[in-house]
């Protein structure tokens, strides 16, 4: 081996380098070289040992240098395809953004309610099987169980915790942390392993009211009801009752609004019968008053819950919900 082998061994390894082969110190004419140290003379190895390792360094180092400079050719490359042109100016005096129309709506009921006197109550979106349907009457083995089509989370046991598929746990947590009286509401986002439609959303928000007292009667309960629909809706709006059952009040009653579209006579909008149901309601059961350790012998209250989305898209005549979701601006630039 000559001087001469290891400049040309180098310089052979900087063209295949130039040429695109980054990988040539680890297979090329330099490592042949080195494997062909041990021919050498022990006095002249150090010596060849201490060139081939500059010309290794050499190369290494226009390596690092190419490999760095392809980097950011493709980082500028890519910048460049994502590159986004915010410099747009719209014409005409800029525009403001607002609420949605669905917190519009909860903040109107929410200030319907609490000129009638009640205050406001907050719960978790995510909730303990015990909160949502044990205290609330509804044991494992009920059928209204699957009618609640809820998200469980792999959080505990296995469905120990769930996604709050209404806000009535809020009410649990509200009777246990203050004794009667109460009158409270509940608004809030729930969650339902739901197919979205024209009048479902899978997630959407309710407002549930509860009124524990010492005398609350059922009468109580209609003449709430009337009172903030014609409060939300105006006094043109008829209500009525219609017996339902809910495993968390007895008795229990779904509430219907005359359809503000045609009036009572039947349209699209109410399919035709002049009604539309927004809501249920009831006399809170013993046994959930029990749960919580409220004598049901000294108390009694009512409870209703109906979807700030659904009366929302009653009152301003919305065909379909999902639109509430969508943020469409031609939509939402309407409210
Ligand atoms: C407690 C006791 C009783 C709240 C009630 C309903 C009936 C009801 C649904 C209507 C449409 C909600 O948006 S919706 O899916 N609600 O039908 N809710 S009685 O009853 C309670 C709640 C809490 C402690």
């Amino acid at each position: 081996m000559e001087e001469a082998d290891v400049k040309t061994a180098m310089e052979e390894s900087l063209a295949r380098v130039e040429g695109g082969d980054l990988g040539v110190l680890k297979r090329g004419p330099l490592v042949d070289l080195n494997s062909r140290l041990k021919e050498l003379a022990a006095e002249d190895r150090p010596r060849f040992g201490q060139l081939l390792k500059d010309a290794r360094q050499t190369v290494q180092a226009r390596i690092d240098a190419l490999a760095a400079a392809k980097e950011s050719a493709e980082r500028a490359a890519r910048l460049e395809a994502e590159r986004l042109d915010l410099t747009e100016v719209l014409p005409g005096p800029p525009t403001r953004g607002h609420l949605s129309l669905v917190t519009q709506t909860r903040d109107e009921l929410e200030d319907v309610f609490v000129g009638m006197g009640f205050t406001v109550a907050e719960g978790p979106e995510v909730e303990t099987d015990w909160h949502n349907f044990e205290a609330l009457n509804i044991p494992k083995a009920h059928p209204a169980r699957s009618g609640f089509d809820s998200l469980y989370l792999d959080w505990g046991e296995p469905e120990s915790t769930l996604f709050r598929p209404h806000t009535s746990p809020v009410q649990i947590r509200l009777m246990q942390s203050q004794p009667p009286p109460i009158y409270a509401v509940m608004p809030g986002k729930v969650y339902r392993k739901d197919t979205p439609d024209a009048s479902h959303n899978a997630t959407f928000h309710q407002i549930e009211g509860l009124v524990v007292d010492h005398g609350i009667t059922f009468g109580d309960l209609a003449g709430t009801i009337d009172e903030f629909i014609h409060a939300y809706f105006g006094p043109d709006i008829q209500t009525r009752l219609r017996p339902a059952s809910f495993p968390f009040t007895e008795p229990s009653a779904e509430f219907e609004v005359s359809c503000a579209v045609c009036g009572g006579a039947g349209c699209r909008t109410c399919s035709g019968v002049g009604w539309i149901e927004l809501g249920g309601c009831g006399m809170v059961h013993p046994n959930v008053f029990k749960a919580v350790g409220i004598d049901p012998e000294e108390w009694t209250g009512f409870a209703f819950g109906f979807g700030i989305d659904r009366i929302a898209i009653v009152r301003h005549g919305i065909e379909d919900i999902r639109v509430l979701l969508d943020n469409d601006l031609r939509f939402v630039t309407q409210f």
